[in-house]
């Protein structure tokens, strides 16, 4: 991508309205431009990071053995009176109704459409167990929508639903998507640490948030340190075998948010160990057994001819608040910090002398050497600006390209996070970026 052709548009000066310093970062960088109270368009570079995003979430889904789908934002009333959740929701709930004068809702989230989607197929217990999930947008008319697209009223969820013949095996996929979620941030260069939550709406008796630490979050926490030093991908878990080992380790050890803090069992924890922080919920996963099953008419035949109704759960991730979860946690004075696997295009390449044959050349095989991965910056700007706009966009690697190294075929290689920068070859520049 050239950027003299590109639309990256940034901004000088830092946007009064943004509270918080990803907010900052995604406008000034150009990767979200709002088109109303809450609702954002996403520009090509937070577009390409968005996918990213959803992409680690989906592999590690599908690792776990859920299964995607798609279903529509639009919903039917109808639904959720069978629950009995339509008039509970309030305000939060987008109510539209359609030219027929039908009432219908832009789904805030989707425990009713999929309940109806699997009511309609499960007829007997060897349906079960399944995990259906998707990526779509939400949307919920918070009261307060700030902080970006950190809490935005049209945003974008994966949002599994499990279905399983016994609570045990509800356990099972509810350990399942658990040990998913550590793995999904962990690659993503995120530590979460799940802690017990409140179910709130969606209803349920065991539910755990999972959290990153970030001193902007909007929740309070306090947790063991020795969960800050788990290696979630240390190995790849089988995920048909007992995986209570894992999750074990994380109920062992004290994590709360303040509304499920308990102080004695804090204080019983060795003053060093104990770190108090502020978090921002990335996750959310559910177990609420009947819930829809049975107030939608969900059940299935059993072995003995008899019928069984699904235990369910949901297991929510916000992939559009992971975005701004990941600025929190990576940036600096000069802008973002991209972790290797999410960042839009892995390296800037930075032309100090438009014009200079050997300069222009060495660029141009550079990004031939890194298709799809890498930005030039071939504009007409003094080098100054382009230091500054590749640091603000957090590519991971920039590689600086000046007349007198490019004379001699050798390119200036910076790593964004450490500012190290070595002077190596074409070739050595082409292979640590692409092997990184
Ligand atoms: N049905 C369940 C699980 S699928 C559910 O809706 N859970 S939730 O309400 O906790 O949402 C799941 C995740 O979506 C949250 O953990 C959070 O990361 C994200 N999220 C929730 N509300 C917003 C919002 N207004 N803006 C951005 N992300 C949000």
């Amino acid at each position: 991508m050239r950027l003299s052709r590109a639309f990256l548009p940034t901004l000088k000066e830092t946007p009064a309205e943004a509270q918080i310093v990803s907010h900052r970062l995604m406008l000034r960088a150009g990767l979200i431009r709002q088109t109303a109270a809450g609702i954002y368009a996403w520009l090509p570079m937070g577009w390409r990071v968005l996918r990213n995003v959803m992409q680690i979430v989906r592999e590690e889904q599908d690792r776990a053995g859920a299964q995607e789908i798609l279903m529509p934002t639009i919903q039917p009333a109808e639904l959720w009176r069978q629950s009995g959740r339509y008039d509970d929701y309030g305000k939060e709930m987008l109510r539209i109704r359609d030219r027929h004068d039908r009432e219908m809702l832009y789904g805030p989230t989707n425990e009713e459409m999929v309940t109806d989607i699997f009511r309609a197929y499960a007829k007997s217990y060897r349906d079960l167990p399944r995990n259906l999930y998707h990526i779509q947008w939400k949307f919920r008319d918070e009261v307060r929508p700030r902080f970006g697209v950190m809490r935005g009223r049209e945003f974008l969820m994966k949002d599994a639903y499990s279905f399983d013949l016994t609570k045990e095996g509800a356990q099972h996929s509810y350990r399942q998507m658990f040990v998913a979620y550590l793995r999904t941030f962990a690659r993503m260069g995120l530590k979460a640490i799940p802690m017990q939550a409140d179910t709130g709406p969606i209803g349920g008796s065991m539910s755990h948030e999972f959290i990153i630490l970030a001193e902007t979050g909007e929740s309070q926490v306090y947790l063991h340190r020795a969960l800050l030093d788990y290696d979630a991908l240390r190995e790849t878990p089988d995920y048909d075998s007992d995986l209570s080992h894992i999750t074990d380790f994380w109920t062992r050890h004290y994590a709360a948010t303040e509304e499920k803090h308990d102080p004695a069992a804090w204080e019983a924890i060795p003053e060093a160990d104990r770190v108090s922080a502020r978090g921002i919920e990335v996750g959310h996963i559910f177990y609420f057994g009947t819930k829809y099953s049975a107030a939608m008419g969900l059940s299935v035949q059993g072995p003995d001819g008899r019928p069984i109704v699904p235990e369910m759960g949901s297991y929510g991730i916000g992939v559009s608040r992971l975005v701004a979860a990941l600025i929190e946690a990576n940036h600096d004075a000069a802008g973002i910090i991209w972790p290797d696997t999410v960042a839009p295009w892995k390296a800037a390449i930075l032309n100090l002398k438009q014009g200079d044959p050997a300069c222009d050349r060495l660029c141009e095989a550079l990004l031939a050497g890194l298709p799809d991965q890498a930005v030039y910056d071939d504009r007409e700007e003094r080098a100054g600006v382009k230091f500054a706009d590749a640091d603000l966009l957090g590519f991971p690697w920039q590689a600086i390209v000046g007349p007198r190294a490019a004379a001699a075929g050798r390119v200036e290689l910076k790593r964004r996070a450490s500012g190290e920068r070595h002077e190596v070859s074409l070739e050595d520049a082409l292979a640590r970026i692409r092997g990184s």
